[in-house]
């Protein structure tokens, strides 16, 4: 039984204890908090968790907590991630795993220090079938090489407080992770583009961008970026091979006829997207951190999203596109 404390009980933190709380029979949630104590204060009634610690640091310092699961604001991460590591407990932080390399490269500096990985970054779409099954069809080679991946990033509104960079941070992120997954390939190269712009952007921040990478081994990435598109949440991405194309699938759903017209409904909150990746996540984190060797991203993958972010979120409106620069990969991550 894996003893975990989750440190942020917002939309995600709530999503993931349901899961660890309903699906999951190895994992007991024994504490919870969050910036908003009222907020832990109810959620550890709703799911009779048995401790609400007043702050992150006391839950991670709590010998009764053996992995720490951080879902609290993006800004926050790297600090409860980097503690929870020094003090040697396994971690699975929700993306992005921090706001800067510098970040990064200090909780990586600790897994080295320990000599292992300790830390899962919550890239879901790597559990997703259909993510899953492209992945498969590109490493068998039976379509040759990976020339070029189309994808679309497209939400149906932000939270106040959104701003531009957040776009690639928040957002975007899960893109700068999935490609270089699917390609086994890394990043040289970063450009973000303003585009034309929405008559839906009215809070001053980009919608459109678009995002394009160029990869060492010479594959060109482009992103279609828009988080607020007033009419769906939709997620795309082509994989074009040397023999072929390969599709991401529509989540499924019911096909309609009625008015002499052929319907489908779409979704619109992305917590509903990728519930079958979360439900495999959760699973394999639990098994994986319980037995000590977590097997999913790790922090050295955190820290390469977040340097290709960083290059993007430069390279806005100069025109250019910027390096994606990055610290040697240290052997722990091989
Ligand atoms: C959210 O955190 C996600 O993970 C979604 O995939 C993304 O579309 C959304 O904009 C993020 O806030």
């Amino acid at each position: 039984m894996l003893k975990i404390g989750i440190i942020g009980c917002g939309a995600i933190g709530r999503e993931h204890i349901n899961r660890l709380t309903r699906l999951i029979p190895d994992a007991e949630v024994v504490g919870c908090t969050d910036y908003y104590l009222e907020t832990a204060k109810k959620t550890a009634v709703q799911y009779g968790i048995r401790t609400v610690y007043k702050t992150g640091e006391d839950l991670i310092a709590d010998s009764e907590v053996e992995a720490v699961m951080i879902t609290s604001s993006d800004p926050s991460h790297a600090t409860y991630v980097l503690e929870a590591v020094r003090l040697g407990k396994q971690v699975f932080c929700e993306k992005p795993l921090a706001q800067t390399t510098a970040d990064c490269e200090k909780i990586i500096a600790e897994e080295v220090r320990h000599n292992k990985p300790l830390v899962q970054v919550g890239f879901m779409r790597r559990y997703d079938p259909g993510y899953m099954e492209m992945k498969r069809i590109i490493d068998s080679g039976s379509l040759g090489a990976p020339l070029m991946i189309h994808a679309c990033h497209r939400n149906v509104f932000q939270p106040e407080g959104f701003q531009t960079e957040m776009g690639i941070t928040n957002v975007a992120i899960h893109e700068l992770d999935i490609c270089r997954w699917l390609l086994r390939d890394e990043y040289k190269n970063a450009q973000v583009l303003k585009v034309r712009q929405s008559s839906r952007s009215t809070k001053g921040y980009d919608n459109p961008q678009i995002v394009l990478l160029e990869t060492e081994n010479g594959s060109r990435i482009d992103i279609e970026l828009q988080v607020a598109d007033g009419y769906g949440y939709d997620i795309q991405c082509q994989v074009v091979c040397e023999k072929g194309t390969i599709n991401l699938p529509d989540p499924n759903s019911v096909i309609k006829r009625a008015d002499a017209t052929c319907s489908v409904q779409l979704l619109t909150d992305w917590a509903d997207r990728f519930t079958t990746a979360y439900d495999i996540e959760l699973q394999d984190w639990v098994n994986c951190a319980g037995e000590g060797r977590p097997t999913g991203p790790t922090s050295w993958d955190g820290y390469v999203a977040c340097a290709a972010a960083d290059a993007l979120n430069r390279s806005r409106g100069t025109g250019k596109f910027l390096a994606v620069e990055m610290i040697e990969k240290p052997a722990l991550y091989s």
